[in-house]
């Protein structure tokens, strides 16, 4: 082990990658300390001190989906208890009180309603960008999009024209979970192939939108099975360049269907988070996503080669649904006291990382 982290520790120094081998190991080493420090020092050289957050609300528009993901608590089938579709005005009146508390962002993705029409999206989008153009909307992941094109019988390149004619500004990480085929025929059997989520993000990047990428963990997949899908988003991202963060995603087990899976622990979050930002070296933004790690483990990742806490949230159905036990909101000075506990400096940003405030 020693020579493992001798030899991680040269590379980083030295600025020069992590081969998969290397970092296949780094998911066996119990030296956590060790690969946090090593992840903090290549944090340090791309962004200092410094720690983003952003002021941004949630909104989920609808809880129907046609998949069925066994990961997932949050999605209903039309009759089931609880299911919910959100009219425009909700979502408008959403937005303007996301607007009222200074927010700069709407992080908008839904299940796959088996009902709304592709005009259903663009008019939202529309509306939004007409009563709230000062909020810039980060919506659909590839997984919606790739819906969109079966809705419309249009190529995925038309519907992201579209789109962005109507006012997205860009898309998030999500429905990513984990490339492998094996995996992903056991927690999302109907879900698109990860290679459709590559080639649909590779077609969100050429047409100028960037977009994140994310990882869920802790379920079924091996640290091989992480570690390719790692692989895969730094070759893209070699090739693009369009990802903004990389959010590795802690599973939460409650109301699921996944049969033996017990969630995470601190350990394997810390380490995740610090081998992504050191296998990752052309991703900047390494992102704690404190809805599903919860504060303290998403504070201490602070330290551990992360240097983005994402944002206030407001409203959170998916990782709550599944059993999250950290709170629904936090606002913008309970963020900066957790960056700042940690010895570091807030940031406040846009979602595309321009500063706000600091
Ligand atoms: O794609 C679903 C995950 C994702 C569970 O891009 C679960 O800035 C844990 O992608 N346990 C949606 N995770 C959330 C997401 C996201 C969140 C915050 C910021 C950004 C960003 C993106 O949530 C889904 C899925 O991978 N998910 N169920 C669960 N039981
Ligand atoms: Fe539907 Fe997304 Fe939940 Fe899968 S993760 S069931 S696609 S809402």
């Amino acid at each position: 082990m020693d020579n493992l982290l001798n030899t991680v520790r040269a590379k980083v120094e030295q600025g020069e990658r992590l081969d998969d081998a290397e970092t296949l190991e780094l998911f066996g080493c119990d030296d956590l300390l060790a690969i946090g420090e090593l992840a903090a020092l290549a944090n340090a050289r791309l962004n200092g001190d410094t720690v983003y957050f952003n002021v941004n609300r949630h909104v989920n528009y609808t809880n129907l989906c046609v998949n069925r993901c066994t990961f997932c608590a949050f999605s209903r089938e039309a009759g089931d208890e609880g299911e919910y579709t959100l009219a425009l005005n909700d979502i408008l009146a959403k937005a303007a009180e996301a607007v009222a508390s200074g927010a700069t962002e709407l992080h908008m993705v839904g299940g796959l309603h088996p009902d709304l029409p592709f005009d259903f999206y663009l008019e939202m989008l529309a509306a939004l960008k007409a009563d709230a153009p000062q909020l810039h909307i980060k919506a659909f992941t590839a997984v919606e999009l790739d819906y969109f094109t079966q809705l419309t019988g249009q190529p995925v390149e038309v519907v992201i024209d579209e789109l962005k004619g109507a006012g997205l500004g860009s898309l998030p990480g999500g429905g990513a979970e984990i490339f492998a085929p094996a995996v992903r025929a056991k927690i999302c059997p109907e879900k698109i192939s990860g290679a459709r989520w590559l080639e649909i993000s590779e077609a969100v990047h050429r047409a100028g939108l960037k977009s994140n990428a994310t990882m869920l963990f802790g379920h079924l997949e091996s640290h091989a099975d992480r570690v390719d899908h790692l692989r895969q988003l730094r070759q893209l991202q070699d090739r693009t360049g369009g990802f903004q963060a990389f959010i590795p995603l802690a599973f939460q087990p409650d109301n699921t269907r996944v049969p033996g899976a017990k969630g995470v622990g601190g350990v394997d979050a810390l380490k995740t988070l610090a081998i992504s930002r050191l296998y990752l070296d052309n991703f900047r933004h390494i992102k704690a996503y404190w809805v599903m790690l919860g504060l303290k483990i998403a504070q201490v990742a602070l330290c551990f080669g992360v240097n983005d806490l994402d944002g206030t949230v407001v409203e959170e159905k998916i990782g709550h649904d599944a059993g999250a036990d950290s709170p629904q909101q936090l606002n913008k000075e309970q963020l900066m006291t957790l960056i700042r506990k940690a010895g570091k400096v807030p940031v406040e940003r846009d979602t595309l990382y321009r500063e706000v405030g600091r």
